[in-house]
């Protein structure tokens, strides 16, 4: 397992603003917390608050704060990490009032990609994400302390202030034309490929649905699979049946994936944007409402790339540990959620069962878009 017992504490936190809300929010902080074991930490307390807004100042109420607080002073953590997403005002006070840095979800996500990254595009994209996210509360810090320089009459911090901002400006300008240079040529090799009559299926999905396991059994590739979070980063291209068709291996999807970080991937979800007919990966082994969670999360991001749900094919992954019976209770269960009358097709990358069925699905001549 990945779950490193002695790495550095942190405690979570969430304002939970819908009161009736019993479930998602423990899944979205299981969630939140699996990606910071991924990255080595471990959680050492959970701190819930049930308010109908957040607070434009600290996101927690005043009282609350105090609470946290209490409990900072008490255990130490390396960091405080909130579910909800910060604005820079919102983490310069808190981390004023707890005296220890706070970050959000998507800092966290930030950090686990950086961790993955391991193509030039990839941490181009994720210097740029990150630096984006960080530009304004870079801005108000560094503004802070001007400020602080100038009531003790020490000249030169309006200097070094600007500098310092321009600098950033700069670099994330570099940034976006190496992007903008990376992802035209990648565009080309996409279309340079249908143009010479193949298909493209792009494996979609949430992480550890087994995408990767799947593209490694159909194309005979060896890429590293794991229980990680986000160990695909970049996108793969794998030919089969000589070229007929290739299958794309790419990112997976998480709870309310920032948009900001929806659009820096951009280009990863131009694999998508070409397929004709991507493959849903959904992982079977899953609790019932955690798989309808994953698989609505999954349809909002296909749809927010332009894709007809009625041109997807399901793979209901890791079937091997299902009964016949469970098989065909989750594939009606998908089938409700989706809404639309798709192909589901039972497959284990694990095992090998299904694959023939869903290459021949993947390679039969354009199907007419079914509708139930
Ligand atoms: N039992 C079972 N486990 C599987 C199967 N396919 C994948 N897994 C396991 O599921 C976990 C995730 O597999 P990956 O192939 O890395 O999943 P992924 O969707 O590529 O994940 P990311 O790259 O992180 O988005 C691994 O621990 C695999 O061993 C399957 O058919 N059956
Ligand atoms: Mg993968």
């Amino acid at each position: 397992m990945w779950d490193r017992v002695k790495g550095p504490r942190v405690i979570t936190g969430m304002v939970k603003t819908n009161v009736h809300d019993h479930y998602l929010y423990k899944i979205q902080m299981g969630e939140l917390e699996s990606l910071l074991k991924a990255l080595g930490y471990r959680i050492i307390e959970r701190i819930i608050q049930v308010r109908p807004k957040t607070t434009v100042d600290y996101v927690f109420g005043k009282g609350k704060v105090e609470e946290i607080k209490a409990r900072v002073r008490a255990l130490d953590p390396e960091a405080f990490v909130i579910y909800n997403t910060l604005s820079s005002k919102q983490k310069w006070n808190l981390e004023r009032a707890l005296g220890v840095e706070v970050i959000d979800r998507y800092d966290v996500t930030l950090m686990i990609f950086r961790e993955a990254a391991s193509d030039v595009l990839s941490k181009l994209q994720i210097e740029l994400a990150t630096l984006e996210k960080s530009f304004p509360y870079i801005k108000l810090s560094a503004s802070m302390k001007y400020k602080k320089m100038r009531a003790g009459f020490r000249g030169g911090g309006e200097y070094a202030y600007h500098k310092q901002l321009r600098a950033v400006q700069k670099r994330m300008k570099i940034l976006k034309k190496k992007i903008e240079k990376l992802s035209a040529h990648k565009e080309m090799e996409i279309l340079k490929r249908l143009e010479d009559g193949s298909k493209i299926s792009v494996l979609t999905g949430y992480y550890n649905a087994g995408k990767t396991s799947l593209f490694n059994a159909l194309t005979g590739f060896n890429k590293p699979i794991s229980d990680m979070p986000f160990t695909t980063l970049s996108s793969k291209y794998g030919a089969i049946n000589d070229r007929e068709l290739y299958l794309v291996d790419t990112i997976g999807f998480v709870l309310d994936l920032d948009p900001r970080l929806i659009a820096s991937f951009k280009i990863n979800l131009l694999d998508i944007k070409y397929s004709e007919r991507p493959v849903l990966v959904v992982d079977t082994s899953d609790d019932d409402l955690v798989m309808r969670i994953k698989i609505r999360e999954s349809m909002k991001v296909l749809e927010s790339v332009g894709k007809d749900l009625r041109s997807i094919v399901v793979a209901a992954n890791k079937v091997d540990e299902l009964t016949q019976e469970e098989i065909k209770r989750k594939t009606r269960l998908i089938r409700d959620v989706l809404g639309v009358d798709v192909p589901i097709i039972p497959v284990s990358a694990k095992d090998g069962i299904g694959l023939d069925d869903l290459v021949r699905e993947l390679t039969r001549e354009s199907v007419a878009v079914r509708v139930r």
